[in-house]
């Protein structure tokens, strides 16, 4: 595309998008997110990264046709099935056109992506297979956070912590990164449907720490801008977040 840049500067190397060094594929889950998503694709081309994936997840506004114009791929769901089915969509696109490496971010401009290269950097350079983003990366990174949100996303982290031992600092951020070999080994099963919603992120990342792979963190500030940040329903969303962890431990799903 015109403009962007040639290279990318992962760490002490430089990647080549000529050469498709770069093969990275960004997969944005989306649900009416006109007026947001077009930005945040922009921004994600930005940085050098070629294939920039929109899951619509039948959105009822524009969403589709603002991604398709900022120069993403588009698939559409055809019923609004949830975040989490659209990650698994995004997915399924990677592993069907041999993408090593998948990076999400959200749709509603939350992330930035010039944080991306850092997120990328130790699978690309270091030989990890998942890098958790983290709002908590050495001090808070989360403009106008509110309480409830501040405190749930420690509580969890926490949480997490105590159960697997892995010493993360923020195991709800929805950006991360990583290599789809992951997929390879038949031990994470994310096809299962009630991953639909806001299980499959909390999930994916329970299951590759406890299947022992490299798993690392990098600083992904969310920005929480004064409205729209999310469609989550209180309650019953985050007990969607916390329940894969709880079922995962008491051996009732796998
Ligand atoms: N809530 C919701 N978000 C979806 C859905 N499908 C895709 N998404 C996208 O998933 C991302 C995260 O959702 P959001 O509600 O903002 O979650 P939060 O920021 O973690 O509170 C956004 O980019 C949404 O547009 C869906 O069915 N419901
Ligand atoms: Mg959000």
């Amino acid at each position: 595309m015109d403009g962007l840049p040639e290279t990318i500067v992962v760490g002490e190397r430089t990647l080549d998008n000529r050469t498709q060094d770069l093969q990275v594929l960004v997969v944005i889950p989306a649900y009416n997110e006109q007026g947001k998503v077009g930005m945040v694709v922009k921004k994600v081309l930005a940085q050098g990264i070629k294939s920039v994936l929109v899951v619509n997840d039948c959105s009822t506004d524009q969403t589709a046709l603002e991604a398709q114009a900022a120069g993403a791929l588009v698939i559409s769901h055809e019923r609004n099935l949830g975040v989490g089915a659209a990650i698994r969509t995004g997915i399924d696109h990677a592993l069907a056109h041999r993408f090593p490496v998948v990076a999400i971010l959200s749709g509603d401009d939350q992330h930035d992506p010039t944080e991306l290269p850092g997120l990328l950097r130790p699978i690309l350079i270091e030989n990890y297979d998942f890098v958790q983003g983290s709002r908590r990366f050495r001090g808070l990174h989360a403009p106008n956070i509110g309480w409830f949100r501040r405190l749930f996303t420690w509580v969890y982290a926490a949480t997490f912590r105590l159960l697997t031992g892995f010493p993360c600092s923020d195991a709800t951020n929805g950006g991360r990164a990583f290599h789809t070999r992951i997929f390879s080994d038949g031990k994470i099963d994310l096809w299962q449907t009630w991953l639909n919603s806001y299980e499959l992120e909390p999930y994916l990342l329970y299951k590759v720490v406890r299947e022992r792979y490299r798993v690392t963190e990098a600083p992904m500030t969310v920005i929480y801008h004064t409205r729209g940040t999310t469609k989550m329903k209180p309650v019953r969303d985050w007990w969607r977040i916390f329940r894969p962890m709880v079922y995962l431990a008491l051996g009732l799903k796998t």
